[in-house]
């Protein structure tokens, strides 16, 4: 079988290659992680012609305001590292029908699939970032980033902290998020309400944080969200190592981040910035417990 001109247009190639990137990073083991890049209707029209009898598939929550929209989307139960070898079977593209309450399937999925399981938290996320950075594609990119997951477990877990942690990391945090990183309680994946949860961060971060399971980046380009969590993942990279050699000696201050902010002309979030540093979780009851009983 010949793959489709599709299968070789300029959104499809972005796609392969940051998920073939992220696979080699160790963000998407297994079936882990999934993408949604908001295409144009200039985008699409070249290759409407191949398109056939698209399948429709109902939306849990209606979404009215993407109606008409395209998106290039990850397949549910797909594993990154295929995704360069099949993108037709891999990915696919879908259309949000007029009312809102259902997609079609216009290309991909070959093998009868279906879209990612975080669906919702995509098309909601696609929304909420509409509406703070109005530009005219925008990129959702969610990942197991290895030492941000890491970093969920030991550090107080809320914005204003891991959005601290992460800027102390590595100087150039400041300067790629000044708007922060939003932070999301453990949840169970695959709802409508972590989709809730997430676009309700995205709203006011363009990084969201999910407890002890992974992270949620966007940008205008797939290069732009990938870079954004590569970023934040490289500063969790040396917050873990620090923590491991007992924690750091000295820090970035705030007077640091405040020349940082205006040399490079950003407002950063207040929250982070009024605080002295940040900190650790406090030890909850039942892991002391399970310590003592080892001993
Ligand atoms: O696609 O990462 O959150 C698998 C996941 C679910
Ligand atoms: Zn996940």
């Amino acid at each position: 079988m010949t793959a489709s001109r599709t299968a070789t247009s300029w959104f499809v190639s972005d796609l392969v290659k940051v998920t073939t990137d992220m696979w080699l990073k160790g963000w998407d083991e297994r079936n882990g992680g999934n993408i949604s890049f908001r295409l144009l209707d200039r985008d699409v029209e070249p290759y409407l012609a191949e398109w056939r009898e698209p399948r429709v598939l109902p939306l849990s929550d209606p979404l009215p305001e993407l109606a008409g929209q395209y998106f290039l989307v990850t397949g549910s139960g797909k594993y990154f590292r295929n995704i360069q070898l099949n993108p037709e079977a891999n990915l696919g593209v879908i259309r949000v029908l007029p009312d809102g309450n259902a997609i079609e399937v216009c290309w991909g999925y070959s093998d009868g699939g279906v879209p990612t399981s975080e669906l919702s938290a995509h098309l909601k996320s696609h929304c909420a970032r509409r509406r703070v950075a109005p530009g005219d594609r925008g990129a959702i990119v969610h990942c197991h980033a290895t030492n941000l997951i890491a970093l969920s477990y030991v550090l107080d877990f809320n914005t204003a902290n891991v959005t601290r942690a992460l800027w102390e990391g590595s100087t150039e945090c400041l300067v790629v998020f000044p708007e922060g990183v939003g932070t999301v309680e453990w949840m169970v994946p695959g709802t409508a309400s972590i989709g809730d949860a997430t676009a309700e961060q995205m709203k006011r971060h363009p990084l969201v944080l999910w407890k002890f399971h992974g992270v949620f980046g966007s940008g205008q380009t797939l290069d732009e969200a990938f870079g954004l969590i590569d970023t934040a993942e490289k500063s969790a990279e040396i917050l873990v190592r620090l923590i491991a050699m007992g924690g750091a000696r000295h820090t970035i201050s705030t007077q640091n981040l405040a020349d940082l902010a205006k040399r490079f002309n950003v407002t950063p979030l207040a929250s982070a910035m009024t605080l002295e540093g940040w900190q650790m979780a406090a030890v909850s009851a039942p892991t002391v417990r399970s310590v003592q009983r080892r001993a």
